[in-house]
């Protein structure tokens, strides 16, 4: 059964993983209005993703006998000026998701929880694909020409993300 400690902070995950979901969605808005309809596909699959995610949290705060909660989100971010921003928002968004994970696997190791600490390791090896994922759409943008990309470049470049295989 989950102590109360560890029931807390997963339940600050779901929220955690709600806001992603928000946040892809709202960036997915924004580039589907800008005319990159492959990053728009990418963010709006990414949204779902991220849903899926708190689902699984809900399901095993449920599963180990605590009580899942469900708060209040963020509101969403202001656009992004351009992919630039987007990708690297996007990327921080990430990086401090993979902390507020390693705080889950940081208590669950201290309080010696080693199913929370199992279910944990599955996000570890997530946050891996996720930042890759990311830092990969903000070198194809280097590529691309980063702040002095041509429109033309960045169209390529889009259609190249929207035929890409997203599994994170
Ligand atoms: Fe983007 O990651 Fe959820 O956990």
């Amino acid at each position: 059964r989950l102590s109360k400690p560890i029931e807390d902070i997963l339940n600050k995950q779901v929220t955690q993983e709600g806001n992603a979901a928000q946040i892809y969605l709202s960036y997915a808005i924004w580039a589907d209005s800008e005319g990159y309809a492959g990053v728009a596909n990418l963010l709006f699959r990414h949204s779902g993703e991220e849903r899926n995610h708190m689902m699984k949290v809900i399901d095993y705060i449920q599963e180990r006998g605590g009580r899942a909660k469900i708060s209040a989100l963020d509101a969403p971010p202001k656009d992004p000026k351009n992919l630039q921003e987007c990708f690297e928002k996007i990327f921080q968004h990430e990086v401090d998701n993979t902390t507020a994970i390693y705080g889950i696997v940081d208590l669950s190791l201290k309080e010696k929880d080693w199913a929370t600490w199992n279910f944990g390791q599955w996000f570890v090896k997530e946050q891996i694909e996720e930042e890759t994922l990311v830092m990969d759409l903000l070198d194809k943008l280097k590529l691309a020409g980063g702040p002095k990309a041509t429109s033309e470049s960045l169209l390529y470049l889009d259609s190249k993300i929207g035929n890409q295989e997203d599994d994170a």
